[in-house]
């Protein structure tokens, strides 16, 4: 077997890791030398920038490579529970920097390749970051394997190694065009492929009964075709705890079988293209947040990764000849939404068909095995599996799948009185417009525990999206609030007023953020308000400087920078801010207003809008309309100013965030579950203009009422208002500065004088207008007022910003982590 250690591993050299390079100056030049000369195969003085970048990247990986290994044997000796975060996107960004803060080896590698002659913070900008994921929900999956690692829980990350993750977003006239990411086609230094551990992943075919050697009724799946799932796994180290956990990516192959089969009938080119089938799995990230369309690629590469994913684990990961009765002693699977949650009927057919187990004894294994995070309150992002698609790509599945809901539905019959409507309701089966499987109901029947992702939205999924299931399991539903990493979005991201903060309270605060109290005090020290000031000046330098060589942007000095970057989708109301960019725009050649006592201001948008997403696509190219004619405007120069850098990613983020003064968080109340980036701004001292909305409500909670802009309407005022009958047009004719917006947006003054850039959004928001933008015009217009007069005292802002850094600790993913170990796993941390 190619699979297993290939010996026994008693002689001494096989318990201990390797030793690593000299963790000095030294020890890294000659490491680093090596893999130029050795790995990269070439000199120094002919080696290009990523030969460079690809050479150092692979040093710092060499010290991270013992605590990978000393960390899977500790666990292993242990026989720790594991969680197995089963998510289809990881959203990771760039690994150096990350990677050598974690191992602490930030000022060796910089005297290290200054040594070379050559510049680390150079190098650092050649990675192209992985960016395997759309947006927060796959944000959010690297942030919590970070926390694990950094709180030594026994964690293994499963996944998918697309070929291709996210789209290059580019504009063309202001309209996005997408370039393919072909994030691998400069070589990635932080992968291990590890081809003799394939696994077959079979599809299709049909099922048949037979009976037993035991006499017993059974069934097997006779699957038409099948792929190689080949592992890839990068580490996760922890903040310099010597901790390494694993993240497991999963790439297809096509099986040898396969073509060969093909070859030896003659017919190669046939087998080639079965190749090409095969490999088409993970060829591409879908690339939409919110609203997956519900496509047959996208349901293989589900299936393909979690079935991938309980088969490694149970093959590699168990002990040989471990009882599968124990299963939820070791494991704790977590759903990262419904993409994953084929695995349940998966680990029911692995239980039952392939290993005998009684249909009861296997339902009550697999129940304990699974967790179930929802994030989202939209319906349309609930996802749903046709059943005529799920029955021909996998056939015994969808049996399992609706002898599971038979159970379950007898159930509630039972418990109700035979209540046909509730059950119909309850159903995994959705019978219109078509027969299709729900899987969050799949997933809510199963799971140990359901969370949501911030307060608000967990009482809006108990009361209603899931209201006949937490009637039934009250305690199954729990909340989770969200949580970014402070390594990466501080530490990295702002290492200005990292240090500051340090000299402030002391170190320790990075992995007990709630530290970050400490800090209150110093908002009434006007010499430490002078230096908080200061870092946010260097912040916003640092990103003039990265716009001007990265888009040819070059950014007014001295504005408030005003900050919306998320994905493009109307429920975030990216066109309420454009209507509020109009509205200043019009104030500002207007006679009204002096435009020297105005607060000179610079809105940056960043977004990415599915590629099929019309509306969103129409959003973007007006925006850039608006943008290009305030700034061909020298009438508003100095005083107005709209940045739309393309391609807004982590790495951008990184930039960006710590630049911002204020953080724009305007979704309609209820529609967005939670939210990240909302947390990171607080973190990095912006205030926040928003919404009852998501994490939103809690991050007000925390840094007061004083410090945070809340407008518009709260959840249940939009409730009543959807059920009353909301009127966009009766909106725009009884609000006069709204109506003249409009007006002024549809007549093509916006918009270079081409009333065409803007006829789809104006149309839209005055005929349904579903996310209510019109109906908090005002009241966002009002609070924008109160953010320029807050903004005019200096020191009455600085004080604020302060504040919100210091009271933004709960929105660590390390507390994120606690909640869940405490809520879900039952699993304590080592930290
Ligand atoms: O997950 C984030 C939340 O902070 C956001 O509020 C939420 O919108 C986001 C299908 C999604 N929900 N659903 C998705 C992503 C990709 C896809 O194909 C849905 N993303 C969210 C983290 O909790």
């Amino acid at each position: 077997s190619v699979t297993g250690p290939q010996f026994e591993p008693t002689h001494e050299r096989a318990l201990t890791p390797a030793v690593g390079p000299a963790r000095d100056v030294d020890g890294f030049v000659r490491q680093f030398l090596r893999e130029l000369n050795y790995t990269q195969g070439v000199p120094l003085s002919r080696s290009t920038l990523n030969d460079q970048y690809l050479a150092l990247a692979r040093t710092v990986r060499h010290y991270l490579m013992q605590g990978w290994i000393r960390t899977g044997k500790r666990r292993r000796d242990a026989g720790d529970k594991v969680i197995g975060y089963l998510s289809a996107e990881y959203l990771l960004g760039r690994q150096l920097d990350n990677a050598l803060l974690a191992a602490g080896l930030e000022d060796i590698a910089r005297e290290a390749m200054k040594e070379c002659g050559l510049d680390v913070d150079l190098l650092r900008s050649q990675e192209i970051e992985p960016g395997l994921g759309n947006g927060g929900l796959g944000r959010l999956a690297a942030c919590f394997v970070d926390s694990l690692a950094t709180m030594d829980v026994s964690c293994i990350g499963y996944g998918i190694r697309y070929e291709y993750g996210i789209f290059k977003q580019t504009f063309e006239d202001g309209r996005q065009v997408e370039v393919p990411d072909s994030w691998l086609a400069l070589g990635s230094p932080w992968e291990f492929p590890q081809p003799d551990r394939a696994v077959q992943i079979d599809f299709g075919g049909h099922t048949e009964r037979y009976t037993g050697d035991d006499g017993r009724e059974r069934t097997r799946w006779v699957p038409a075709w099948d792929v190689q799932a080949v592992p890839y796994h990068l580490l996760v180290p922890g903040y310099r705890n010597g901790v390494v956990n694993t993240l497991r990516l999963w790439s297809a192959k096509a099986t040898n079988a396969f073509d060969l089969q093909l070859f030896n009938q003659g017919d190669y080119a046939e087998a080639v293209r079965a190749q090409t089938f095969a490999e088409n799995i993970t060829k591409v990230l879908y690339p939409e947040d919110s609203t997956p369309q519900g496509r047959e690629l996208r349901l293989q590469q589900q299936y393909f990764f979690v079935a991938a994913s309980i088969k490694d684990f149970i093959r590699h990961t168990l002990p040989a000849d471990f009882d599968l009765h124990r299963l939820p002693e070791r494991i704790a699977f977590q759903l990262n939404d419904t993409h994953p949650v084929i695995a349940i009927p998966e680990l029911m057919r692995i239980l039952v068909d392939e290993h005998d187990f009684e249909w009861d004894e296997a339902w009550d294994v697999t129940k304990q095995c699974f967790d179930y995070t929802c994030h989202t309150l939209l319906p349309e992002a609930l996802e749903v599996w046709p059943v005529d698609l799920l029955g021909r790509l996998l056939p015994r599945h969808l049996e399992i799948v609706y002898r599971l809901n038979e159970d379950f539905l007898a159930r509630v019959r039972e418990q109700f009185d035979g209540d046909e409507v509730r059950a119909r309701r309850m159903s995994m089966v959705q019978e219109n417009p078509v027969r299709a499987i729900r899987m969050a109901h799949l997933a809510t029947v199963a799971a140990t525990k359901v969370n949501g992702v911030a307060e608000l939205h967990s009482q809006l999924l108990r009361d209603k999206v899931l209201p006949d299931f937490s009637e039934m399991w009250p305690d199954k539903f729990t909340n989770v609030t969200n949580g970014v990493t402070p390594r990466r979005f501080v530490r990295i991201a702002n290492p200005g007023m990292s240090e500051l903060v340090t000299e402030a309270i002391g170190e320790g605060w990075l992995t007990d953020l709630e530290r970050l109290r400490e800090l209150e005090p110093f908002a009434d020290d006007a010499a430490f308000r002078e230096r908080f000031r200061a870092v946010k000046a260097g912040n916003k330098e640092r990103l003039r400087q990265l716009l001007h060589h990265r888009d040819g942007i070059d950014l007014p000095e001295g504005h408030l920078l005003d900050v919306m970057v998320k994905r493009l989708h109307e429920y975030k109301r990216q066109s309420l801010k454009l209507l509020h960019v109009v509205s200043l725009y019009q104030r500002l050649l207007s006679d009204e207003v002096d435009p020297e006592s105005t607060t000179p201001r610079t809105v940056v948008f960043g977004a990415k809008a599915a590629p099929g997403y019309f509306m969103a696509k129409e959003t973007i190219a007006l925006i850039n309309a608006v943008a290009a004619t305030i700034d061909a405007d020298e009438r508003v120069a100095g005083r107005l100013a709209i940045a739309f850098p393309a391609n807004y990613n982590v790495t951008l983020a990184e930039t960006l965030i710590p630049a911002a003064d204020l953080s724009e968080q305007i979704s309609l109340a209820g529609k967005e579950a939670s939210g990240t980036g909302n947390m990171k701004f607080a973190l990095n001292g912006a205030l926040t203009i928003g919404t009852d909305d998501g994490a939103n409500v809690e991050i007000r909670q925390l840094v007061g009422d004083d410090n945070f802009f809340l407008f518009g309407m709260t959840e249940p005022r939009v409730a009543e208002l959807q059920a009353k009958g909301y009127v966009p047009g009766d909106v725009y004719a009884s609000s006069p500065r709204l109506k003249s917006a409009i007006d002024f947006l549809a007549s093509g003054e916006a918009t270079g004088g081409d009333p065409s850039r803007a006829a789809a959004v104006v149309d839209d928001l005055l005929s349904s207008d579903r996310f209510m933008a019109l109906a908090d015009f005002d009241a966002y217009v009002e609070a924008q007022e109160k953010v320029e007069a807050t903004y005019a005292d200096t020191e009455a802002w600085t004080r604020s910003a302060i504040l919100n850094v210091a009271r933004s600790g709960f929105f660590s993913s390390d507390r994120s982590m606690r909640d869940y170990l405490d809520r879900i796993w039952n699993v304590s941390a080592r930290s």
